[in-house]
């Protein structure tokens, strides 16, 4: 059974249309308007081994804000469609992911109660077009979208460019762990019978 995703959505700030396999190859095709946002989607898809697609025409003569923050409920809830009844899944994921002077953890649990916890700090206002900001709007709309228990943490780092990419890499890793299927797991992995 394909754990697949498509999702448009449409508002007067933003038109996306997004598509998702879990059990993919890293293969990705994005175009959101932001050359540093693509960047890392593109990172998220190789690192995670998801095949991902997204096209985002935004207000980004506005600001990068509303694309941000919209492609993050896409991919949200792109992730909780594409994973379905959450059977045989290992539910929780974590990496801890080095990259140059930069150390980032992520840990996951798709537990179905989102909750979302970030500790990272940025010293340049933008990385290139991407507003730095951006990274907590982005994944916090991504862990609410998913209904997931997201934490980042940035352990070390000075470059702001290789602390967000780890950010992006060491969330994909995890959550690939985390939606990866266990054969030993009968139904899903919850004392409670549902996730
Ligand atoms: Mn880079």
């Amino acid at each position: 059974m394909a754990r697949t995703a498509e999702i448009e959505r449409k508002t007067a700030e933003t038109d996306i249309t997004l598509e998702i396999d879990l059990d993919g190859s890293g293969k990705s095709d994005i175009n959101t308007g932001i050359g540093f946002f693509d960047h890392m989607l593109s990172a998220f898809a190789r690192h995670g081994l998801f095949d991902l697609s997204v096209n985002v025409v935004g207000d980004t003569d506005v600001d990068g804000h509303h694309s941000v923050e919209d492609t993050g409920i896409v991919l949200g809830q792109a992730i909780a469609k594409a994973l379905g009844n959450k059977k045989g899944i290992k539910r929780y994921g974590s990496s801890i992911l080095p990259m140059d002077e930069a150390l980032v953890l992520s840990a996951i649990d798709l537990c179905g109660r989102p909750y979302f916890e970030m500790d990272a700090e940025f010293t340049a206002p933008m990385v290139g077009a991407f507003d730095t900001q951006l990274v907590r709007e982005f994944f916090y709309a991504v862990s609410y979208g998913a209904m997931m228990n997201l934490h980042l943490r940035v352990i070390t780092g000075i470059n702001d460019h290789h602390k967000i990419e780890a950010m992006f890499k060491a969330f994909a890793r995890a959550l690939d762990e985390a939606t990866s299927i266990d054969s030993r797991i009968d139904g899903v992995l919850s004392t409670k019978g549902s996730l």
